[in-house]
């Protein structure tokens, strides 16, 4: 998983939905034994605030949500041959459920791909919240190619889920898996996962609250500095995929829209008053 923000120690995760999201992850990971990182991604820092991310190649901003493009590559570089995203939203719900079921689709070898259909929105896309990708050249291009290209979607809702939507859906089926199951609201009890969507983020807090009394566990995030990785910058992620220098007039643009960006978050507090 990964965010720009920080994961909170102590009773300060309670108002930190993320940070609530990585002790409940962290949990089931250590319990199926799988690794567990949470990158929090570095943007540059100006007086005002922070730039946004962006591809060079495309010449264009990327909404934060694009960022988990870079986060998987660099999962890729580290040498896992099975990558998990999850965003800081989601949680890995029922830690007893049966994931066997989901991670052998990747004993067949042309299985590249896998996420939950994006139920209730819509039936036949995924939701890029979740998914489990192979690392292999075909799916590093596809990701490569997706930060690259210029996209309708980089500031736009669902972002890069509707690329890779486009992408993936039009493999043969050989290749991809899409699970019917819960995950935006709580329907089994003993269902995977937990995505509480940006049109509903004020149940975020509650939500995950109510998972750590539910199982009776202590919400305080544990081994942090062992699992969040704050060494990735996603400038020189972009450097690296996009194979390019940022131009000046990027440069420019990069500095005059996060000051805009700042300008619409003072006028939006100002109005909430
Ligand atoms: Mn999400």
């Amino acid at each position: 998983m990964g965010d720009d923000r920080p994961v909170r120690e102590g009773v300060a995760a309670l108002e930190s939905y993320p940070s609530l999201a990585y002790e409940v992850n962290r949990r089931f990971c250590d319990r199926v034994g799988w690794d567990f990182r949470y990158e929090q991604y570095q943007l540059p820092q100006r007086p005002w605030g922070s730039l946004s991310a962006f591809s060079r190649s495309a010449g264009q901003h990327r909404a934060a949500s694009w960022v988990k493009i870079l986060a998987v590559l660099r999962a890729f570089e580290l040498g896992y041959d099975l990558v998990v995203w999850i965003d800081s939203d989601c949680i890995f719900y029922d830690h007893q459920a049966d994931w066997e079921s989901i991670t052998r689709h990747f004993d067949a070898p042309e299985v590249n791909f896998l996420s939950w259909v994006d139920r209730p929105f819509y039936a036949d896309q995924f939701c890029a919240g979740f998914f489990i990708v192979r690392n292999t050249d075909h799916i590093k291009a596809m990701f490569t190619d997706l930060w690259n290209r210029p996209s309708e979607y980089s500031w736009k809702h669902v972002y890069e889920q509707s690329e890779l939507n486009k992408v993936v859906t039009a493999w043969p089926t050989s290749q991809f898996r899409l699970i019917d199951e819960p995950m935006f609201r709580i329907e089994d009890s003993d269902q995977k996962l937990l995505h509480i969507a940006s049109f509903d983020h004020a149940n975020r807090l509650p939500s995950f609250r109510e998972w750590f009394e539910r199982n009776r566990v202590a919400p305080e995030p544990q081994r942090v500095s062992q699992h969040v990785h704050t060494d990735m910058s996603a400038d020189q992620w972009d450097q690296q995929v996009s194979n390019a220098t940022l131009s000046a007039s990027d440069q420019i643009r990069r500095e005059i829209w996060s000051i805009r960006q700042a300008i619409r978050r003072q006028l939006k507090r100002m109005v909430k008053r």
